[in-house]
């Protein structure tokens, strides 16, 4: 079914790290072949998804207010952003559509400081540990939201 709906892939620093280190936590996948495999889930769903990374939190800011006019929902690995940028959280907040957290590790199975997520709070659900599924299921996690809403 062909939808006119626009996903935001968002990821935050180091995401363009993939693949080239520590394997045993976050798989051999590059970023790039994340961000394929979430485009044909959205392709799929009959959705668009543009996808963008940076290492800067104000770059992110700026992507998110963006979106405010250009997307129906956004997708966002925020690294480790998640755990304390209150701006990318009020921003999000400010995002009238639902907003999916993923990650690739389960940040609730590792270190303490990764236990707490302040976009969260902001997001309809969060997606964890399920490496290279967890941006597809991010796409579905959308899909079955709007058409459910
Ligand atoms: O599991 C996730 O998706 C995370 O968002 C990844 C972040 C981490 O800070 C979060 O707690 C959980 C870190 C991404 C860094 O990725 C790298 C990959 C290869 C080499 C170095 C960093």
């Amino acid at each position: 079914m062909a939808r006119a709906i626009k996903i935001l892939l968002l990821n935050g620093p180091n995401l363009n790290l993939l693949g080239t280190r520590e394997p045993e936590i976050y798989g051999k996948a590059t970023l790039q072949d994340h961000i394929d495999a979430a485009t044909q889930a959205a392709v799929a769903a009959g959705f668009t998804l543009d996808a963008v990374q940076s290492n800067s939190a104000s770059e992110l800011v700026d992507k998110i207010h963006e979106a405010r006019t250009k997307y129906s929902a956004i997708i966002i690995n925020p690294g480790a952003f998640t755990h304390y940028a209150w701006s990318i959280s009020d921003a999000l907040n400010a995002f009238d559509g639902p907003v999916v957290e993923v990650h690739i590790s389960n940040p609730q199975s590792r270190e303490s400081w990764r236990h707490t997520s302040v976009v969260a709070p902001v997001a309809i659900g969060t997606i964890a540990g399920f490496g290279q599924q967890s941006y597809v299921l991010g796409v579905q996690a959308i899909a079955h939201y709007l058409d459910n809403k």
